[in-house]
C-alpha cells in the first residue's frame, strides 16, 4: 500500500445514515482533500495524489491525531463506528474490511477536537512508499487494538514494531493498547490475558532497551461500556485543560453535595473529565444510560443517590 493510494476521508459504505443520527457533530472531512495535497506538496514531501497534509497547514488548526492500528479484524472500525457513530454493536458484523486509511474529524466542542485515522490491518511499514514519519509526526495517541479472542503472538510483534517506529519519530505519542473483544471472557481470564500481554509487550521493549516507552492497557468490548470508558481516557490525555476541568468538578461536587460528577460529550458518551474521586463502572454506566434517556444535551450529570 502506498500513502498516495492509501488515504481516504471515509470509512466503508453503510455509515451515511449514522452520521446524520449523530447530529452532524462529527464531520467527515470531505471538502479539503485538494488543499491537503497541495499543503503536502508545498512541504516538499513526496506523495503524489491522495496524500494528506500532515500539519493541516491551510486550515490553520492543528488537531491531534488518534490512530487506530492493529491486525486485520481486530475491531478498529467497529470501535470507531460504535463510539462516534452510534452504530449498534451487532451491526459491526457487516462492516467491510478497511482497505484505505480513513480519517474523520471529531469536533464536538472546544475540548473534544481531534482526528481519528482508522488504518487497514495489513499496513506494511517496510513498504518504502508508506510514509509513516509523516503519519506519526502529528499523532497524539496511537491506539493499538489486539483481538483477545484470537492468538495474539502476531499482534504483539506488530505492536512492538509499530510502537518502536512511532516512538523514533515522535516521543510524545501516548501508546494505548486495547485488549479488545473481552466480552467472551470471564473476569479471571480477562485479568490473566491483560497481565500476559502486558508482560510480553514489556519484555519485548526491554529486549530492545526501550523500557522507557510507556504502554497503557485497557480491557475493551463494543458490547458494554468499557469501550467508551477506555476512549474517554485516551481523549482526556489530549486535553490540555484537563487539570482545570477536574478542579472545577471538585469544587462543583464539594459545593453541591453531589457524590460524583462527569463532564460528558453527550454524542459519543465519552467523558471529558471527572472529579478526582475514583470512577466506578456502575456509576459511569448509569450516567451513560441517563444520557441515552436525556438527549437534550445536559453536560453535567451528577449522581447523588448512589
Ligand atoms: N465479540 C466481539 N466482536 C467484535 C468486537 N469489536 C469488533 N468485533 C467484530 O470483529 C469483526 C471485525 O471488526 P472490524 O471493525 O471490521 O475490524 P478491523 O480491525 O477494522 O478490520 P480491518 O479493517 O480488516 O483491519 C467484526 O465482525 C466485528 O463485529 C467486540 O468488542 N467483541
Ligand atoms: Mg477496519
Amino acid at each position: 500500500m502506498t500513502t498516495s493510494e492509501g488515504v481516504a476521508n471515509c470509512c466503508g459504505t453503510a455509515e451515511r445514515e449514522d452520521e446524520d443520527t449523530a447530529g452532524g457533530r462529527y464531520d467527515e472531512d470531505d471538502d479539503d482533500d485538494d488543499d491537503d495535497f497541495s499543503a503536502f506538496a508545498e512541504g516538499g514531501l513526496e506523495g503524489g495524489d491522495g496524500v494528506l497534509g500532515y500539519n493541516e497547514g491551510l486550515s490553520g488548526e492543528v488537531k491531534p491525531r488518534v490512530l487506530l492500528m492493529g491486525l486485520r479484524r481486530s475491531g478498529k472500525s467497529s470501535i470507531q463506528k460504535v463510539v462516534f457513530h452510534k452504530m449498534s454493536p451487532s451491526e459491526t458484523l457487516f462492516l467491510e474490511s478497511t482497505n484505505k486509511i480513513c480519517r474523520e474529524d471529531v469536533s464536538s466542542s472546544s475540548f473534544v477536537s481531534f482526528q481519528i485515522w482508522d488504518f487497514p490491518g495489513q499496513i506494511d511499514f517496510f513498504d518504502p512508499t508508506f510514509d509513516y514519519e509523516m503519519i506519526f509526526r502529528g499523532t497524539g495517541a496511537l491506539v493499538f487494538v489486539i483481538d483477545s479472542q484470537d492468538d495474539y503472538v502476531e499482534a504483539l510483534s506488530r505492536l512492538h514494531l509499530t510502537v518502536t517506529r512511532a516512538y523514533k519519530v515522535n516521543r510524545d505519542i501516548n501508546f494505548e493498547v486495547f485488549i479488545h473483544k473481552v466480552d467472551g471472557l470471564s473476569d479471571d481470564h480477562k485479568i490473566q490475558k491483560q497481565e500476559d500481554i502486558r508482560k510480553r509487550a514489556g519484555d519485548d521493549l526491554a529486549d530492545a532497551r526501550l523500557e522507557r516507552i510507556h504502554l497503557s492497557f485497557y480491557l475493551t468490548s463494543i458490547y458494554d461500556h468499557s469501550i467508551f470508558e477506555a476512549f474517554s481516557k485516551v481523549v482526556q490525555k489530549l486535553i490540555p485543560q484537563l487539570p482545570t476541568l477536574e478542579n472545577l468538578l471538585n469544587i462543583f461536587i464539594s459545593n453541591s453535595g453531589i457524590e460524583k460528577a462527569f463532564l460528558f460529550d453527550v454524542v459519543s458518551k465519552i467523558y471529558v473529565a471527572t472529579d478526582s474521586s475514583p470512577v466506578d463502572m456502575p456509576t459511569y454506566e448509569l450516567c451513560c444510560d441517563m444520557i441515552d434517556v436525556d438527549v437534550q444535551g445536559v453536560l453535567f450529570t451528577g449522581v447523588s443517590a448512589l
